[in-house]
């Protein structure tokens, strides 16, 4: 059903159409879901979220879940707001487990300007729409200032992976580390969609060195993608971005791991299939011993 004509998963949908629907959330379940005013974008739009409380004493089990990042993987907050209602919405035991057991936080749209560039006049855009001389936008995932600009990043405007002049020039990225930082120290687990291949990935991107509780996530991953490819024949990869694909520093997740040390950090890539709520539940369970096992220093 398309509540307040907005948001159904039979379409993409726009901007408006997503900030509206989580604006609607907020009406419709007003002592479990609030509203996150999660940044601002150099276009002056607000970057909405939502906090979602079914319980209290979750505090330390918070999963944030992060897409469209990259404005054109509109698949990614397709599926970050399929999760968010499906939490609010199913019966499914499994599903009110994890729900019940855990705080969220659901950010769909991380950059707002390029999403809507993409929706308007390039489908194909990834950037944020910062003017840079002769082109727009840098690669909001290489504007973190963890190991910022230390590989994979270019320095030419014009790049598809144009870093910015400095990190967290983007008012996008510098205003979400901004909020972030305020609920860093607690978050248990920070989850970010993107499209395009099928990849479990594990920061860092500035490095090829493994993470402390490598080996626990690495597990992790290599369950789930066993159980997606049983159910749909799909095959994941899991590993270390830098060691699966390039060097990519600046990324979103270095920044939060490297800052707050969340024992688990996960890129997950065309998870289109992970609207399959069997499997984000087995996935969340999997999770949940592994803040006991990592060492976190
Ligand atoms: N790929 C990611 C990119 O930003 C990635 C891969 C993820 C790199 C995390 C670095 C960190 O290039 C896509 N499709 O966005
Ligand atoms: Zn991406």
């Amino acid at each position: 059903t398309r509540l307040a004509g907005t948001v159904d998963w039979t379409d993409y949908n726009t901007l408006d159409e997503i900030n509206d629907w989580l604006m609607s959330l907020v009406s419709e379940y007003p002592d479990k879901v609030s509203l996150v005013k999660a940044g601002i974008s150099y276009e002056n739009r607000e970057i909405l979220g939502v906090k979602v409380v079914f319980n209290p004493g979750n505090e330390d089990r918070t999963v944030f879940i992060e897409s469209n990042i990259h404005a054109r993987e509109w698949i990614s907050s397709a599926v970050t707001t399929w999760i968010l209602n499906k939490l609010l919405t199913s019966k499914d035991t499994n599903v009110r487990q994890i729900a019940d057991t855990h705080d969220w936080y659901f950010v769909p749209v991380f950059n707002p300007d390029g999403f809507v560039y993409s929706h308007t006049t390039d489908r194909m855009w990834r950037k944020t729409r910062v003017p840079y001389f002769l082109c727009a936008g840098a690669d909001p995932n290489r504007n973190w200032g963890y190991y910022f600009n230390t590989g994979g990043s270019s320095s030419n405007p014009c790049s598809e992976t144009y870093g910015g002049p400095s990190a967290f020039s983007e008012p996008s990225t510098k205003t979400l580390s901004e909020f972030i930082t305020t609920i860093g120290p607690k978050l248990g687990a920070y989850i970010a969609f993107h499209s395009y291949s099928q990849l479990m990935l594990l920061p860092y991107g500035y490095s090829s060195s493994h993470l402390d509780n490598y080996q626990d996530l690495y597990n992790v991953g290599v369950k789930a993608a066993s159980s997606l490819s049983q159910k749909y024949g799909t095959k994941f990869q899991v590993g270390n971005i830098v060691e699966l694909l390039y060097v990519a520093s600046g990324g979103s997740m270095d920044w939060v791991k490297g800052t707050f040390k969340t024992p688990i950090t996960y890129y997950l890539t065309n998870l289109g299939i992970l609207v399959d709520m069997d499997l984000f539940c087995q996935l969340i369970k999997l999770f949940r011993p592994l803040k006991k096992l990592s060492t976190l220093s």
